[in-house]
């Protein structure tokens, strides 16, 4: 395979990436076995930065055995705690090195803005990559009680192969939080990247081997979704898969797991988010953060506040300051110092996103701010704001996955809740208001994996993070989701009695 190699001479950051563009198998970078390629484009220009190679289900077959065997030989329960503990530290110490390299292919490829993959992205890919290292040596199982006449007792025993199919809007971050906690855990992994954006999960590589891990435990195979991820979804010696994407591609992961071995599953799916800003909140603060929520990542983040609900006293203050606010945001080139928001990833997303914001015109809500393109050339969309939207609109049922925020009015506290709560996701929700008797009650009664009181788009490596309804299938980050990696094992021991 061909080595990429990339001078950035930008006005945040100079400096030079190389590494391989092939598949990430057994330790080695190989082509993809019909030597077929995917082009990277970069969203800023729409043009092709470079090729890699394209995996098939042949090339999932051959990583599977490599896993296996790692498992089988210096992984799973032959390398101790300490050892997967000192390999990830190892990995988290090397990834601080390559920093803003990272920040800079993440800009590159994802379109993000580069300060703030180097604000978000890299460094809680790091610290998430530490948080599990701290684990990996601290794998637990308990002793039971039951009757003097017998021991019980559990091990926490890792699952083996595990299969992780990752998208494109936080790509390191998302294998950060993938990989972390199934090896810590002491599996195996074959990894697919997005299509979309691959090019740091290849620099990874590159630095897992320079860690030390041994050939075969991380492999990572580059390819589509209906072709790579579905062979990893349907593959018979993958015993776990762990997917982070879109609802409609979760229920085809479940479905095929259903249909082979009855793998486990674990999902991360879409949200449509409600904030949820009282008369009572600290306005400021409230505009603030509710931009943020939305705007952020040029809204292509599965917790993005995309509904925003406003009571009805402070609602014309609020809009007119959330106007302004968004008017102020700098959309541009991600390595421009003075950028807030990049181009959208894809020019699928693009389209996407201009699509709702023509469905929402269609159905009669109104543009009160944005709407449009922004320049002739990539993928860029005004950060855009939707009023006098009603709750059967798409653009208030459906995840649009771009700067689009829907502004709704309400009265009191069971119509905010009753709003809120009016949608088939659950990802995660925020409440603002300075009583906090009030904000503590919202918070409780939202039905989401997450609430955020006076804040939002708060995540930690040692908090928990997941979905409610059909936002997904078990939590991600904290020690919980070491269980999604882990096989328990009830050990009966007889202490002498005979039947
Ligand atoms: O996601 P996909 P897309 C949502 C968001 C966005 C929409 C579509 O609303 O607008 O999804 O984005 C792989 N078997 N989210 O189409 O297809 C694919 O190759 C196995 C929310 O890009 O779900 C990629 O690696 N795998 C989300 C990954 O799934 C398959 C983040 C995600 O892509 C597959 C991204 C198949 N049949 C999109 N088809 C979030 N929760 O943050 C595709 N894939």
């Amino acid at each position: 395979p061909e080595t990429f190699t990339y001078k950035f001479d930008t006005p945040v950051y100079k400096g030079e990436t190389s590494f391989s563009t092939g598949l990430f198998i057994n330790g080695q970078f190989v082509d993809g076995s019909n030597k077929t390629t995917i082009d990277v484009i970069n969203p800023t220009t729409g043009k092709a930065v470079t090729k890699i190679s394209e995996g098939t289900p042949a090339d999932v077959d051959i990583a599977v055995k490599a896993a296996q065997d790692a498992f089988d030989t210096v992984w799973g329960l032959n390398a101790p705690g300490a050892k997967r503990c000192a390999l990830l530290n190892k990995l988290a110490n090397l990834m601080e090195d390559h920093f803003d390299e990272f920040a800079a292919l993440e800009a590159l490829d994802n379109g993000k803005t580069f300060s703030w993959a180097q604000k978000a992205d890299v460094p809680e890919s790091i610290a998430c990559i530490k948080y599990y290292a701290g684990w990996a040596d601290k794998i637990r199982g308990s002793t039971i009680e039951t009757t003097e006449d017998k021991l019980v007792y559990t091990r926490h025993e890792p699952i083996g192969v595990v299969g992780q199919i990752i998208p494109w809007n936080f790509p390191l971050m998302m294998m950060a939080w993938k990989i972390g906690p199934a090896l810590a855990t002491g599996n195996t992994i074959i990894l697919k990247p997005s299509e979309f954006t691959p090019l740091t999960a290849l620099l990874m590589a590159k630095l897992i081997n320079e860690a030390g891990f041994p050939p075969g435990v991380v492999n990572i195979v580059n390819g589509y979704g209906n072709t790579v991820g579905q062979a990893i979804s349907e593959h018979m010696e993958i015993d776990k898969v762990a997917f982070t994407g879109s609802t409609l591609v979760g229920r085809k992961i479940m479905e095929a797991a259903a249909k082979t071995n009855l793998k486990n599953v674990t999902l991360e799916l879409g949200g449509k988010s409600p904030v949820v800003i009282f008369d009572d909140c600290d306005l400021e603060q409230a505009v603030a953060w509710s931009s943020h929520g939305i705007f952020w990542n040029h809204g292509q983040s599965c917790s993005a506040g995309s509904r925003i609900f406003v009571q009805e006293g402070v609602y014309d203050e609020f809009l007119k300051r959330f106007t302004e606010t968004a008017q102020s945001l700098k959309v541009g080139d991600p390595f421009s110092p003075d950028s807030y928001q990049g181009p959208q990833v894809s020019q699928i997303q693009y389209d996407r996103i201009m699509g709702y914001i023509e469905s929402g015109k269609a159905q009669g809500a109104t543009v009160h701010y944005g709407g449009h393109r922004i320049g002739t050339e990539g993928y860029f969309i005004s950060p855009t704001i939707f009023t006098n939207a009603e709750p059967n609109m798409k653009i208030v049922q459906e995840e649009i996955f771009g700067p689009v925020g829907v502004v709704v009015k309400f009265k009191d506290e069971v119509d905010a809740i009753q709003k809120a709560n009016d949608t088939s996701y659950g990802l995660a929700s925020a409440v603002f208001s300075q009583d906090i008797n009030r904000a503590l009650t919202i918070a409780h009664k939202l039905q989401a994996g997450t609430a955020w009181v006076n804040c939002v788009q708060q995540l930690h490596p040692n908090v928990p993070f997941g979905g409610y309804k059909q936002s997904g299938i078990g939590r991600e980050l904290g020690e919980h989701a070491l269980n999604n990696y882990c096989n328990v094992k009830a050990v009966h021991v007889n202490l002498g009695h005979r039947q």
